[in-house]
């Protein structure tokens, strides 16, 4: 059966800063892989500019730009339905970025979620306080009419809002679109699990804190197995402030078995710890197994992922350069 058209166009992104985990299949890949079904048009970037704002390795980070769009590919994403592209392909980006900084006020980016999150102690860099503006420029400069976003990016989709409302009005057009976020009600918060106050990230430090989309059936288990709980006995119970690693553990279990967590937790009545963890280890290597095979095979045909890129690329860039060109004709560029 057709999926039902919803939206006219989505855009969303994710940065290369490493091996795309968990997290970002529940919180995201998999809700692009279904929003490719109900938009007229999705593109999805690999947002390598971004990934800039932290130091990078540069052998690592195109060797992670190439993996990214293998791991969109065996996440899911058609190629005839969505238009995979890395973002600094397309020079549009920048340049718009440069507009809108030219038409937004300093006010306020110093406090926004990212900088808060990547420079606590230290004088953030120009990039990390801007980088908002540049999620802006990616979004409209594809005129995107949805974004789907975690609740920590709303800030950054309000400012995108009111940068629509200051560059149509003072450049005196109706040109930029105001994008909506999507708030996906099944895209999880998933925590790391050593630490599981923080969220899982690519750019976790300590060893079997984050599980990876191309971890093995025995890693899976491994990490799980040494997941943090705590001593409030065993009996289980959500509470994300009292019990983060528990009820981390169930946001798995729930995100990959589709049961509540009232049933998960009534159907583990009488079980240890161990057995819960191995019970939640199954149900995401299940689910995790076939994308690690896809990937596999997508890695070892990089001539493959090349041709979709190129030609994602290609696309991307005749809807950036026909928006530019109008931009330009706006501003009075030659
Ligand atoms: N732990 C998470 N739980 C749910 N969703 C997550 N996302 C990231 N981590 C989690 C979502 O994945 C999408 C792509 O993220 P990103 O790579 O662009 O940026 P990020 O949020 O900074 O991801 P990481 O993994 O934490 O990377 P690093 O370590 O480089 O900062 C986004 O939609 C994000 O919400």
């Amino acid at each position: 059966m057709a999926s039902k058209i919803i939206y006219d166009r989505v855009f969303s992104g994710i940065q290369p800063s490493g091996r795309p985990h968990i997290g970002n299949y529940l919180g995201a890949l998999r809700n692009w892989v279904r929003l490719q079904d109900q938009s007229k048009s999705a593109f999805y970037s690999v947002v390598d500019l971004h990934a800039l704002t932290v130091p990078q390795d540069p052998v690592a980070l195109k060797s992670s730009i190439h993996d990214v769009a293998c791991v969109l590919l065996a996440c899911g994403l058609d190629p005839k339905k969505s238009v995979i592209f890395p973002q600094s392909k397309v020079l549009e980006h920048t340049n718009l970025a440069w507009l809108i900084m030219c038409h937004t006020s300093s006010t306020g980016l110093n406090s926004m979620p990212q900088v808060k999150d990547k420079a606590k102690d230290t004088i953030p860099k120009m990039g990390l306080v801007t980088y908002p503006l540049l999620q802006a420029a990616d979004i409209l400069l594809y005129r995107a009419s949805h974004v789907p976003v975690g609740k920590d990016q709303l800030p950054h989709m309000f400012l995108a809002k009111s940068i629509v409302t200051t560059l149509n009005h003072s450049l005196q057009t109706d040109l930029f679109v105001e994008p909506e976020s999507i708030i996906e009600e099944s895209a999880c918060r998933v925590c790391d699990l050593k630490e599981p106050e923080k969220k899982m990230s690519k750019s976790a430090l300590k060893d079997n804190a984050c599980l990876y989309l191309d971890d093995t059936d025995d890693e899976i288990l491994t990490k799980l197995k040494v997941a943090t709980t705590d001593c409030h006995g065993i009996k289980l119970s959500y509470d994300p402030e009292l019990r983060p690693g528990v009820s981390n553990l169930l946001t798995l279990h729930s995100a990959f078995s589709g049961m509540s967590y009232d049933e998960i937790i009534a159907s583990s009545e009488g079980k240890n710890t161990i057995q819960f963890k191995r019970e939640v280890a199954d149900h995401i290597i299940e689910h995790v197994r076939p994308i690690r095979q896809r990937l596999e095979a997508l890695r070892a045909d990089q001539g493959y992922v090349d041709q979709i890129v190129t030609e994602g690329t290609e696309r991307a860039q005749q809807e950036a350069s026909d928006m530019w060109s109008k931009v330009r004709t706006l501003v009075g560029l030659p």
